[in-house]
């Protein structure tokens, strides 16, 4: 008689699969979570957790891992997947099962990483997602037959429409079971001799588990040179075996890299034989007629650059109304708080220092929610991508490619995330490269610096009565932001960072019209963040700017006199002599000192030092346009100080979080030390040029 073996219980499932196949929508679904989701390969570049709960209360950690081809790694981010799946990565237990997300509408492809997987001998479910995207598509597939074929339970899903998840969870409670086939795809006598040998030989010394043998003999067969020195996990007795491994297959004509691949595709083949029947369209789709557009080597960047300019002209001119209401609902409540509490202290840190400073950030909450608006519809569309690949060429004329760029475009948002999508570049001098010049895109945190000083200096002209001057600018911050990385990956390339680029092989997604809810839950998220900063940190930072704008006190001064004599006011005099030939008075030193760590406090400290030394009613910004230099008798304030600081502003480093984030992205604080001290001095030399070019031409 037999006996049924209880299912050992489940605990950590991974989710692994193709990049852009709705694993990261699989997950959220599953767990309830928001991690992001995207319209194009490499959202997700991280390790994420979260929890799946059962009824019996047994629950499962459920990992979202970024999207790969293959096992055999080729970027960090795909390194990721092989080190959970093989247990080699610290504070990760080896999961029990895996879930194979795999896109209905490429089944060919895709089945590649799930052979390999199988292949792990982990409890196994895959996943069928896109299931709409491949009817539309006409591809038809026979779930039956392919969960025969693979030995595993297939489970038609489509994520995105929360459609057969709830069969997936049930399936995953269930407690999923190992393939029950084996190895299925067949090599070369010769190859399959070799790689058992070895494989063997790993365990023996290295006491590998034998999953962990294999995949390390197949690396080490299929890797183009012989293991190294520098290899020491690796016995020289085996290095040298390997060597002679590599001489005798090379010698018998097997090309050692595609063997593998062409005998697991050649399984492949026969499983979507049985399994599926073909697309049946035929000709050129309207995505594919819009790509022939969108993708042309002169229209496609015309589009981008027209794309861009109109996004910056909206996100300036929209924001303009919700942005008077939020900034008079401040006014408002100074005014009636002011009246409440008695003058002295309490009341000038309450009304100076608190409302003044956080409400100066706040008022541009409009346009960040904008920008996100619009970056989230770049994402979610698939125009990313595009832009990516248009972008290749321009990138490769500095010695990048286009894979770079997505980095670069998601530092419009902000440097950090845009920093950890290099993870996907499979060059490390190029991701390195990219990580050096992504913060010189202008990200959220520049927008408040930007919009403060075009709203109160640069006139409202209108040209051609559709393009707004203070619009134009804004792109023109924008631009510099780019043409800067650019000039600077180009200069990186040539100098201590030289090496070649693999050649550029990025999939383009199909379009998806963006969903509302997302758009809108990523804006909340966002705005959220925005606000909390404002809350905490500005709000932390404005206080004790306040004291030391305020202290030490001097009697019978003017309000200005006393700033020049707090703390603050000195710090700025101290400074003054090196910032003055940027054009930079002693009062932007004070804000330029206070933003050192985080760009947006430039605004809050104008706003706290201008409601100190400016008692008369009226907005921050008048108090600006009206502030006078003593000693010059002129404005602190012109069109052309107000470029400068904008240039400033995109040029510098100020963000310490970026710095941490680079340290850790390198190992290393050489590199944020560098990356700090370049952007300050290319920061410093622009400015300066600026300045004097504006005052030559009588400004
Ligand atoms: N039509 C359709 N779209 C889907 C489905 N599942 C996910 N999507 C969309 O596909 C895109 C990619 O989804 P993600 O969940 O970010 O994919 P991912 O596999 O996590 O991608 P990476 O993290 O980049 O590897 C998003 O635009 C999703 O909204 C689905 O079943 N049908
Ligand atoms: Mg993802």
């Amino acid at each position: 008689m037999m006996r049924t073996m209880p299912t050992p219980a489940i605990t950590t499932v991974a989710l692994v699969g193709n990049p852009n196949c709705g694993k990261t929508t699989l997950f959220n679904a599953l767990t309830g979570l928001r991690q992001k989701v995207g319209n194009y390969p490499g959202v997700t570049v991280e390790k994420k957790e979260g929890i799946v709960s059962s009824v019996n209360g047994r629950d499962i950690t459920l990992l979202d891992l970024p999207g790969t081809y293959s096992l055999i790694a080729s970027s960090p981010d795909e390194q990721v997947v092989a080190d959970v799946l093989l247990g080699s990565l610290k504070n990760t237990p080896v999961p029990d099962a895996v879930i194979c997300v795999v896109d209905a509408s490429n089944l060919e492809r895709n089945l590649y990483l799930v052979s390999q997987i199988i292949d792990h001998g982990l409890p196994t479910i895959v996943a069928l997602n896109m299931m709409d995207v491949a009817e539309q598509s006409g591809v038809r597939i026979d779930v039956r037959h392919l969960s025969d074929a693979l030995g595993v339970p297939v489970i038609p899903t489509v994520a995105k429409k929360n459609k057969g998840t709830d069969d997936l969870r049930a399936a995953l409670l269930a407690g999923p079971a190992p393939s029950s086939r084996a190895m299925q795809w067949t090599l070369p006598e010769t190859v399959q001799r070799e790689l058992d040998e070895l494989s063997g030989m790993l365990s023996a010394a290295h006491k590998y588990r034998s999953v962990v043998a294999h995949h390390t003999a197949l690396l080490l067969l299929s890797s183009p040179a012989a293991p190294d020195e520098g290899r020491t996990d690796i016995s020289p007795e085996i290095r040298a075996h390997v060597r002679q491994d590599h001489e005798k297959l090379d010698f018998l004509g097997i090309d050692r890299y595609s063997v593998f691949i062409e005998a697991r595709y050649k399984w492949i083949k026969q499983v979507c034989a049985y399994a599926s029947s073909p697309s049946l369209s035929t000709g050129a789709s309207l995505s594919d007629r819009v790509d022939a557009v969108l993708t042309h080597k002169f229209w496609g960047v015309l589009i981008f650059f027209a794309l861009m300019s109109v996004m910056f002209q909206m996100i300036f001119s929209w924001a303009e109304l919700p942005m008077d209401l939020i900034g008079h609902g401040f006014d408002a409540v100074s005014a009636r708080v002011g009246s409440v509490i008695p003058p002295g202290d309490v009341h000038d840190l309450i009304v100076n220092g608190v409302i003044s400073g956080v409400g100066a950030v706040v008022m541009f909450l409009p346009q960040i929610l904008l920008l996100f608006f619009f970056l989230s519809i770049l994402e979610d569309s698939g125009y990313m991508s595009r832009a990516a690949y248009v972008m290749d060429r321009i990138m490769s004329s500095v010695g990048l490619h286009g894979k770079s760029f997505i980095p670069m475009l998601s530092s419009f948002a902000c440097a950090i995330p845009g920093i950890m999508a290099t993870r996907t570049i499979e060059h490390p001098k190029d991701r390195l490269v990219t990580i050096l010049v992504s913060p010189l895109m202008s990200c959220s945190a520049r927008l408040p610096v930007y919009a403060l000083m075009i709203a109160a200096f640069i006139p409202q002209y209108t040209l051609l009565g559709v393009v707004s001057l203070p619009g134009v600018v804004l792109i023109s911050l924008y631009a510099l932001g780019l043409v800067a990385a650019l000039a600077m990956a180009w200069t990186l390339k040539k100098t201590f960072l030289k090496g070649t680029s693999l050649p550029f092989l990025m999939e383009l997604p199909p379009y998806k019209m963006p969903s509302l809810k997302s758009t809108a839950i990523h804006m909340w998220e966002r705005g959220f963040i925005f606000l909390k900063k404002a809350g905490t940190i500005i709000l932390g930072i404005s206080i004790v700017l306040w004291f030391l704008a305020t202290y030490p006190k001097t009697e019978n001064a003017t309000p200005s006199e006393r700033l020049a004599q707090s703390f603050v006011g000195r710090a700025g005099k101290f400074i003054e002599p090196a910032i003055k030939p940027l054009g930079f008075d002693w009062k932007i030193g004070i804000g330029l000192l206070s933003s050192l760590l985080q760009r947006e406090v430039f605004v809050s400290t104008m706003g706290t030092i201008y409601n100190i030394q400016d008692d008369s009613a009226g907005s921050m910004r008048e108090a600006m346009q009206r502030d006078v230099n003593p000693d010059t008798g002129k404005p602190v304030f012109t069109a052309l100080t107000a470029i400068c600081i904008m240039v400033y502003y995109v040029l510098a480093m100020q963000c310490l979080s970026t710095l941490v984030v680079v340290r850790r992205e390198t190992n290393s604080w050489k590199w944020p030390a560098f990356q700090f001290f370049y952007m300050s001095a290319l920061a410093y030399a622009v400015t300066f040029g600026v300045y004097r070019a504006g005052l030559m031409l009588g400004y």
